[in-house]
């Protein structure tokens, strides 16, 4: 998969791809991640690619134009499965939206900023519109690379046996039991008896019970339906 940013600040970009499994999904070829300045694409003296919104108002806006070089720049080497603007008014990401998104091959990202985009932009060129919760944050870059680490660890080779998705929470409407690791006893605590008892039947059935029991707990909306 090859994702392609387009950003006022690519530099708040380049950290979050560059470890752990995000690194080693790129290391082994199966993820191409591109943060590319959108002030490279403006033609307006002064690299500028907001202006005073019509209407009045506090707040800028970002301009077509040098967003429309950019996709189109873009698109002129491949064509895009999904041109994705980041913004708090977008359809709320989730897993399910992951899963569908992990399948693709070239995604394309917009990073809004100030007051967001210019609204031709959004009617004619994006494609998929996306905001990561009911909270503001001032930019869409620390949401987009939120969406890509999600997306990211769903490619198939990404993730081996210990870095599993199988068992995520959300993976099956359900959060995720509890873990435990060394000591079986710790100060006192011990391990549930059914994670020692190496019979993969108890085991699985102990963690489901779990699973549920949190879900029911802490996210009853998730066992709705
Ligand atoms: Cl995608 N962008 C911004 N600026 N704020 C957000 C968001 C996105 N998702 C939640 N809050």
């Amino acid at each position: 998969m090859r994702i392609d940013i387009i950003t006022v600040l690519p530099e708040l970009l380049e950290s979050p791809f560059a470890h752990s499994i995000m690194k080693r999904a790129q290391q082994k070829g199966l993820l191409e991640v591109y943060s590319h300045d959108l002030r490279q694409f403006t033609t307006y003296a002064h690299a500028q690619v907001d202006d005073y919104q019509y209407g009045g108002g506090a707040g800028m806006v970002m301009m077509p134009e040098p967003l429309i070089r950019a996709i189109e720049h873009f698109q002129v080497e491949r064509t895009y499965d999904e041109i994705i603007y980041m913004t708090p008014d977008g359809e709320r990401f989730e897993q399910k939206v992951a899963n569908r998104l992990s399948m693709k091959g070239n995604l394309m990202i917009i990073c809004g900023h100030y007051k967001g985009i210019d609204e031709r932009i959004r009617e004619h060129f994006v494609t998929m519109e996306i905001s990561i919760g009911d909270y503001v944050l001032s930019g869409g870059e620390l949401a987009a690379a939120v969406v890509v680490d999600a997306i990211g660890r769903l490619l198939p080779g990404v993730l081996n046996d210990e870095t599993s998705a199988l068992f995520d929470s959300f993976q099956d409407d359900m959060l995720a039991p509890p873990v435990y690791t060394r000591p079986a006893d710790f100060r006192g605590w011990k391990v549930p008896q059914e994670l020692l008892s190496g019979d993969p039947k108890i085991v699985d059935a102990w963690r489901f019970e779990k699973a549920l029991e949190r879900t029911q707990q802490r996210r009853p909306d998730l066992l709705e339906d």
